[in-house]
This record gives C-alpha cells, sequence and structure tokens, in this order.
C-alpha cells in the first residue's frame, strides 16, 4: 500500500517538505485553478510535477505526482446538456497530457452540484479536537428554511420536519448563515462567493434528470473515457457520493456496492475503476467496506482511508468524522482486505499491485486548532491518521509473515 498525501498546491498550509516528515511517499494533487472542462496543458502538468519534486531549499524531494485527485467532470457532462461533447474531448486531451507525463490513476466524481455536504466544518469533540459533521436535523433545517426548497417537505418525516422547525427557530443569524456556506463549501469554486439563487438554479437543472438518467449520463461518459484511458496505460477511479444519500432532491448514482456494480458491470474494463472511500460509503449501515474491498477489489485503484460515527442505524442519519481506528467501519478488517487483494494482484503478475492510499481527512488537533486549512486537511492530524494506518499495515504484515 503506497502512503500518499493529497496536496492542494504552493497554497496549501501544509508544504512539500512537511509531507516527507509525515512519511509520505506519494502525493495526490489537481490543477485546482484550471476551470472544469478546460485541457490540462502538458506545461501546467510539468509545473504541478516541478512543484512537488522540489524542496524548499531547491533539492529534489524524490516525491511524484502519483494520482490525480480530481479531474473534474463538467456539470454539462453530467447533464448531457450545452457544451458537453466539447467537454468530454478535453477530458480525453488531459487523460492523453497526464499519461504523457507518467501519471497513471485518475480520480473523479459524478456528484451533481455538491461535490461533499456537511453542516459543521469544525465540530468540538470532548477532547477538543475539531471535525466535521453532518447533521441530519440542521441539513433538513437547512433545506427547508434557508434553501426553501420547493418540493423539499416530502424529502422529511413529520418528526424530521418538526425538528427542524425547531432547531431553525432557535438558530441566531449568524448560526444560520454559517449553516449555509457550511452546506454549500463542496460546491466547486463558489465556497466564497455563493448565493442561495445560484444553488437553487443549480438544483432546478437537474428536476427532469432521474438517477437511472444521470447513470446512463455517466456510463456514456465511461463508454468514451474509458477506452482512451485503457489505450494510454491510465486506471480512472470513481469516488462515491458524499453523503451516500439524496440530497437537496437531487439523483445519486455512487452510494452504495449495487451501485459501483451496475457501472462496473456496463462498462467492464480495468480502467473503469473505484476510490473505495470508506468514509463517505461508511456513512451508511448497509455498505460492507471490507466486503466490498473483497469483492471489488480487483477494480479498486486508489483509496481514501477515514471513519466515520454514525448516530442513528438509519440510511440516511447524522454521523461525524472519527478518528482513523474509530468509527464504525472495521479500519484493520479493511486493510486486512486491501493487503489481501494486493497478494492476489502479486500473484497475477499486476504491475499495479501496489494501492495508493491516503488518510483522508482529520480531526484537527494540536496546532491544526485555529489553523484555517482546508476543512478535513488539517496537517498534525492527517499526520496522526496516517501513523496509525501505517502500523496497522506494519502488525498485519508482521502477523502474515511471522
Ligand atoms: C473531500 C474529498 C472530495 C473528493 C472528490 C473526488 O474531502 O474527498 O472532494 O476529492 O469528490 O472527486
Amino acid at each position: 500500500m503506497k502512503q500518499t498525501w493529497r496536496w492542494f498546491g504552493p497554497k496549501d498550509l501544509v508544504s512539500i517538505d512537511d509531507t516527507l516528515q509525515a512519511g509520505v511517499e506519494g502525493i495526490v494533487s489537481a490543477l485546482h485553478h484550471v476551470p472544469t472542462g478546460v485541457v490540462w496543458t502538458p506545461e501546467e502538468i510539468a509545473q504541478r510535477q516541478r512543484e512537488i519534486g522540489t524542496m524548499k531549499d531547491g533539492s529534489a524531494s524524490g516525491l511524484n505526482w502519483d494520482v490525480v485527485e480530481s479531474l473534474p467532470v463538467s456539470e454539462d457532462i453530467k447533464k448531457q446538456q450545452g457544451d458537453w461533447r466539447a467537454h468530454i474531448d478535453n477530458y480525453k486531451v488531459s487523460l492523453k497530457n497526464l499519461a504523457e507525463a507518467g501519471i497513471e490513476v485518475i480520480c473523479y466524481n459524478f456528484m451533481p452540484v455538491l461535490d461533499w455536504t456537511r453542516t459543521d466544518l469544525a465540530w468540538r469533540r470532548p477532547s477538543g479536537a475539531t471535525c466535521m459533521r453532518f447533521d441530519l436535523t440542521d441539513f433538513a433545517a437547512f433545506d427547508l428554511h434557508i434553501l426553501a426548497r420547493p418540493g423539499a417537505e416530502e424529502d422529511f418525516d413529520d418528526a424530521l420536519r418538526e425538528a427542524a422547525a425547531e432547531r431553525f427557530a432557535m438558530m441566531s443569524e449568524d448560526r444560520r448563515a454559517e449553516l449555509a456556506k457550511n452546506v454549500v463549501f463542496g460546491l466547486p469554486g463558489a465556497a466564497e462567493n455563493f448565493s442561495l439563487e445560484d444553488v437553487r438554479q443549480h438544483i432546478a437543472e437537474y428536476a427532469a434528470i432521474s438517477e437511472d438518467t444521470l447513470r446512463q449520463h455517466l456510463v456514456d461518459f465511461l463508454s468514451e473515457v474509458v477506452p482512451a484511458a485503457e489505450e494510454l496505460g491510465l486506471r480512472l477511479c470513481c469516488h462515491p457520493d458524499d453523503p451516500p444519500v439524496p440530497l437537496l432532491g437531487l439523483p445519486r448514482i455512487m452510494s452504495t456496492e449495487a451501485h459501483y456494480a451496475a457501472v462496473m458491470n456496463a462498462v467492464d474494463r480495468p480502467a473503469n475503476g473505484i476510490t473505495l472511500c470508506s468514509g463517505s460509503l461508511g456513512a451508511r449501515p448497509d455498505n460492507n467496506l471490507p466486503g466490498m474491498m473483497d469483492r471489488w477489489g480487483a477494480r479498486v485503484h486508489f483509496l481514501h482511508l477515514r471513519n466515520v460515527r454514525r448516530e442513528t442505524d438509519a440510511i440516511r442519519g447524522s454521523f461525524f468524522e472519527d478518528e482513523h481506528l474509530g468509527g464504525n467501519t472495521d479500519m484493520v478488517a479493511l486493510i486486512a482486505a486491501c493487503l489481501r487483494e494486493e497478494t492476489r494482484r502479486k500473484e497475477a503478475g499486476r504491475a499495479d499491485w501496489s494501492i495508493p492510499f491516503r488518510p483522508d481527512h482529520g480531526q484537527d488537533i494540536l496546532d491544526d486548532l485555529g489553523r484555517k486549512a482546508q476543512p478535513g486537511y488539517p496537517s498534525i492530524g492527517r499526520l496522526k491518521g496516517l501513523a496509525e494506518l501505517r502500523g496497522v499495515i506494519a502488525g498485519l504484515q508482521y502477523g502474515a509473515s511471522a
């Protein structure tokens, strides 16, 4: 298992020097400044590679850009409208440019409008650490009373509607504004500059797109890009919905094992793969992460290892981002399944036997607190997560060889 780390580029508060001290072996990055749909040029890709390859004093870091997260799929492609065909052509050119630069693993997602959704970005734990949280009552309060989305009432039962109305009534104006900001933080490019009207507009455009239609659009996209990726020696891997339930009336198609099975089988090629994100998928009690790894491991090209603590047994419920070895997913069992998959790959002679993983998210602890890093991406909290995961891997490997 290759220990990687998400790096947001030169503006990231964590430097490449820092990642080396964390024991990182490879970097996950993206050209966040290139607008979605536009080609990633060889020059821009080379520039990011140079940044990753260089320490502050100019010496070589020895690190490579191993995984692209994400090469984003435009809303036009998801809706099959406007410039979608040109965007698919551009996507293929970006894939070619990335392949020529020696990068093989490309993560993307197919979530409409919002990439991820939380109600709290710094929720306090009893230890004083803070973490991200999804509170269903707060979310319902946002949907029903702040966004005031037409049709939202149908998405919540009486008890939840009542609780949300009460919660909303008790919220200060500041909390209402903060909640709205938190929920749409995962709206690409809109974090600082959104309006609720924009959000309503984005959502309205999906009114005629059912779950089946959206899945067909994903399959159409993959039917075009997977053969191209395969020829270039690339592995695409789709990140799950986060949280893995329908939200804001939008269709969700990558939330469960059955969803993945449908899309993997529709374009049944190794280059059509999975980003197994234990944190996203683990927010549903019916997703069995070690089982998914056992059954779909051959197609898992990238792993996000983190843990959430679910607060109810409902399919859709509140949860918070727990420590990497806390939470509801049995992380040791999941890593054991990953190691089993690597053994199978070695036996099959697969060159890609070592699966890149990153410690996904982390709680803010110690000097992370108040540092205002990208939500979910503190330096020390992630370093702690990585160290714990590394310990589990070493222990399981020792156990296997002893
Ligand atoms: C959140 C991340 C997601 C992820 C994309 C992948 O912290 O896990 O933003 O990078 O969904 O396409």
